[in-house]
Parts: C-alpha cells; sequence; structure tokens
C-alpha cells in the first residue's frame, strides 16, 4: 500500500498549531478586569477569572506588604477626629515638625509607602492651595510659608520610601461643597495641585465618608474628572478606596477575610456603572465573599479589585493625647499582621503625629519592636535547604519569585525533605499572582512521631498566606492543593520559627 506523506504532514502540523492555539487560548491573561462571555459556564467563568492579573503598579503596590497612613492635621490641634471645618488655622503649629523623624520611625517598622492627610474632612489643607485660604498659608507654622506635603515627600525621596496622598472628597469648610460644579472644579484643582507640584505620586486614597445625613448638603462627586486628572498626571499612581486599583477590605480593625480574592465580582472605584453591577450582585465592601464561585456564578466580569487593611495603631487616627497610653502592643500588631498581609492583602497602619509635629515616643518604640519582630522571624527560611521529592514542586523552594510549581491533575501533593530536622510555627504560601489567583483549598501536613499529620489548612493563597501552627519539628513535610482554578502556580513556600513578643 502506498501512503502519501503529504495529508499525513499537513494533518500533524494543522493538530500541533491547533494544540499550540488551545494552550495560547488558555494562557491567554487578562490585565485588571476580564467579561465574561455571555453563555459562559461557572466552570468557564472561574477559569476566566483565574486569568485576571494584576496592573504591573497594583503588582508593585502588592509587594509593599506593609505601608503607613500618617492622619495630621488640624484635628491634631483640637483633640477631634472629625473637625467640622470651622476651626481657625492659627491653631495648626506644630513647632517641632520633622518629616524625617516620621519617615525613619516607620521605616524601622518594616512601612515601604507613606500616605499623608493632605486634607481630612475639616477641609484643612496640609499646603499652600490657592483654591483656600483654609489651609498651612493661613497658620502660624513657619510664618504661614510651611508646606507639610512638601517637606514629607521630601523625606521620603531622602530615604527612599513610597508617597501616597489621601484627600477627603467630603469637605466641611468648603462653602462651595454642595453645588456640585463649583466643587467639583475646587476639587480637580486641589488634585491637580497635588499632582503636578510634589513628583511622583505612587497612591491617591479616596475616602467614601461622608457624615452630611439627608438633611445635610448633596455633592455630587465627578469621579469621571477626578479618575481623569489622576490618570493623565500621575499615570503610575494607584487609587484606593473611591478609587479603582484597591479596595477598602471592609473593617478598620486589622482584619481581613480568610477567604480573600483578589480578583472580585465586585467592581471598583465609584463610576456609577460600577455601582449599578455591585447593587445588582448586593456587593459592597463588606461583603463576606466577593470573589468565590457562588458570587461568579452571577457575575458578567471580574476584576483584579486586591484589599488593604487600613487600621490605627491607636484607637483614634489623630493623634490624641490621652491615648499615648493606648498605643497597640507588639502582640496586637503581630496579630493584624498574620490577619491582614498574611491574608492576601496590603497593611495600611495609621501613625498619627502629635502636636509637636512627630511621631511619638510611645509609637516610635512600638514601630521599632514591631519591625525587629518581623525581620528576627522572617530572616532565615529553612526550606532552601530542602530537597522537593516531586520535580515539579523543585520551583516553590529553588528561592526564585519568578519560578513556580505548577500543578497539573488537583488534588496534587508535594513533598519536601530536609537533612536534618527543622522547628517552626509559620507557615507561608505564595503563588504567583503575576499569572492570576488560583488556589481554593490547600493543605500542610508534618511528618511527625511516624506519621502525617495536618499542621495547617485555607481556602485562598493569593500574593502571601500566613498559617500559624504548633511549634513543629520534622524532617519532612508535604503540602496538597486540593482545589483550584485551573492549574495551581505555587511560587514560594516559607517555614519559619516566630520571634519573642516580649
Ligand atoms: C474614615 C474617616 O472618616 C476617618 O476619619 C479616617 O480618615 C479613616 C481612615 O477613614 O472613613
Amino acid at each position: 500500500m502506498k501512503i502519501s506523506f503529504i495529508p499525513v504532514i499537513a494533518a500533524i502540523l494543522l493538530l500541533a498549531s491547533c494544540t499550540q492555539q488551545k494552550q495560547e487560548t488558555e494562557e491567554q491573561l487578562f490585565e485588571k478586569s476580564v467579561t465574561f462571555p455571555k453563555e459562559a459556564t461557572l466552570e468557564e467563568k472561574a477559569g476566566f477569572a483565574s486569568r485576571v492579573t494584576p496592573t504591573p503598579q497594583q503588582l508593585a503596590w502588592q509587594k509593599l506588604e506593609m505601608t503607613a497612613f500618617i492622619h495630621f492635621g488640624i484635628n491634631t490641634f483640637t483633640n477631634r477626629e472629625w473637625g467640622d471645618g470651622k476651626e481657625s488655622p492659627s491653631l495648626f503649629n506644630p513647632v517641632d515638625f520633622d518629616a524625617e523623624q516620621w519617615v525613619k520611625a516607620l521605616q524601622a517598622g518594616g512601612m515601604k509607602m507613606l500616605i499623608l492627610t493632605a486634607k481630612h474632612h475639616d477641609g484643612f489643607c496640609l499646603w499652600p492651595t490657592v483654591t483656600t485660604d483654609h489651609s498651612v498659608a493661613s497658620s502660624p507654622w513657619h510664618g504661614g510659608k510651611g508646606d507639610v506635603v512638601k517637606e514629607v515627600k521630601a523625606a521620603c525621596d531622602k530615604y527612599g520610601m513610597k508617597f501616597g496622598v489621601y484627600l477627603s472628597p467630603w469637605d466641611r469648610n468648603a462653602p462651595a461643597y454642595g453645588d456640585s460644579p463649583r466643587y467639583n472644579d475646587m476639587f480637580v484643582q486641589q488634585l491637580t495641585e497635588l499632582l503636578s507640584n510634589y513628583g511622583k505620586i505612587d497612591e491617591v486614597w479616596f475616602d467614601g465618608a461622608c457624615g452630611e445625613g439627608p438633611n445635610g448638603k448633596q455633592q455630587e462627586y465627578d469621579w469621571e474628572a477626578y479618575y481623569e486628572v489622576i490618570r493623565r498626571l500621575q499615570p503610575e499612581a494607584v487609587t484606593a478606596i473611591e478609587g479603582e486599583e484597591i479596595r477598602w477590605v471592609g473593617t478598620e480593625s486589622g482584619y481581613g477575610r480568610p477567604t480573600e480574592w483578589s480578583v472580585t465580582a465586585y467592581a471598583p472605584g465609584a463610576r456609577a456603572a460600577n455601582k449599578a453591577i455591585n447593587a445588582e450582585l448586593g456587593l459592597t465592601a463588606m461583603s463576606e465573599d466577593l470573589g468565590s464561585r457562588n458570587v461568579l456564578a452571577k457575575a458578567a466580569g471580574a476584576w483584579w479589585y486586591p484589599a488593604e487593611v487600613d487600621v490605627s495603631i491607636r484607637p483614634g487616627w489623630f493623634w490624641h493625647e490621652a491615648e499615648n497610653e493606648h498605643v497597640k502592643s507588639l502582640e496586637k500588631l503581630v496579630d493584624i499582621y498574620f490577619n491582614s498581609v498574611g491574608m492576601n492583602a496590603v497593611l495600611l497602619l495609621n501613625v498619627p503625629p502629635d502636636n509637636r509635629g512627630l511621631i511619638n515616643e510611645a509609637d516610635v518604640a512600638r514601630l521599632k519592636e514591631f519591625g525587629d519582630w518581623i525581620r528576627n522571624t522572617f530572616g532565615n527560611n529553612p526550606i532552601a535547604g530542602a530537597r522537593s521529592v516531586n520535580k515539579n514542586a523543585a520551583a516553590a523552594i529553588d528561592g526564585n519569585p519568578g519560578t513556580c510549581w505548577r500543578t497539573s491533575k488537583l488534588p496534587e501533593t508535594a513533598e519536601f525533605r530536609f537533612p536534618e530536622p527543622v522547628a517552626f510555627d509559620i507557615i507561608e504560601l505564595q503563588e504567583l499572582i503575576e499569572k492570576g489567583q488560583r488556589v481554593e483549598a490547600f493543605k500542610v501536613e508534618a511528618f511527625t512521631d511516624g506519621e502525617w499529620k495536618e499542621i495547617g489548612s485555607g481556602t485562598t493563597i493569593g500574593y502571601k498566606r500566613l498559617l500559624r501552627c504548633d511549634v513543629t519539628e520534622t524532617d519532612k513535610i508535604r503540602i496538597t492543593i486540593e482545589a483550584a482554578r485551573g492549574e495551581a502556580l505555587i511560587s514560594a513556600i516559607g517555614l519559619y520559627k516566630a520571634g519573642p513578643k516580649e
């Protein structure tokens, strides 16, 4: 029988190109958002959601892990949390103001960015804006020639700290507030000043709070215009809360969700269309579930919209003398760390300077303890000396965050053996989020007293998941990815022994 090779070769080539095409479709990633095809099944939706990825700016922000909030302003001098806008600017006089002291104290605590309340709800501006006299320019500080934003930004630049601004849309001082177009113009101008005159701004934080109530002033914010200014003047900045890149975790306690999806059906920001999507789905930033299959089932799309956990080191957001005694304990901060950074979120820890213009001694000391605890605890990862029994899992322990253990068929277990027994009470797992967030369930076991024992388990991993366990001594551990959306991509595994909390 005579075989013609031409059609056979053509068929092989076609098959190869189909397989390649299929792989390419499967691997197609969607930066920031995806719209599901109309008839997509839940499984298909989960597949699409698994391939939504962060923008480079969202990724860089996530890797900061710990950032700091600075609430400072007229309230620092009036012992209030929400000023009413009627305060005299003459009250603002931080005679020992030292922005470098702030930055050094925050860096000792491990913070990588500083977000300053350039204007809080009381409308007092920490920079000499042309939009209002209600600012530092009308204060006795530096003879009315001072600029807090400028000095803080200069200190951040000097010490290599990222810098962000909080600008409250709600303004209790501006006469234009409530006269929507007029206030929107003023707000756009304030944003323009902040985003034009101080160099690079890494984050813009829009607070959703407004205490006007039904009989108060009704201001329609022009979010489209606000976002446009930011995109134009600081295209690399991420925008938070009422912004489109970073989501409020939903609490101010320091505690995130044990199941935290960075890919949510909850639509970001304050644009009317996205608010309508959330209303339809019945979702708010505080909903318990923003990204599981249950939520995706009802959704038409998904977004990369990762969580930020904002919490104050003190009971209040602003400094109050009486709270010098109530700076959170190291133990509490460590617990917050596990429940924010350790639960796939970025921590935004507020440290309010006092009325001298300094971070108070009590907070400085606590920040240092916290930073030391983190450095001591996470300094040494014995997984580096382990051997992966499973060849494809070796990349998870090679010390290279860009490579990963790519699972094939779930559940899939990887075993790691140590030359000598190791002792740890913290387990760390990371996903390669550059390619999306995928893991839905996992468990960790250790071989002790002649048998495998489960020492930890969870649902989501995301950028980072930390689990605490009893002190475990073992020469073998294994990790099982039980469920995921498609292939799981585990980029790093860590085992650590917690430092003392005294
Ligand atoms: C809230 C504000 O009302 C508080 O004063 C504080 O700024 C906090 C971070 O956000 O919405």
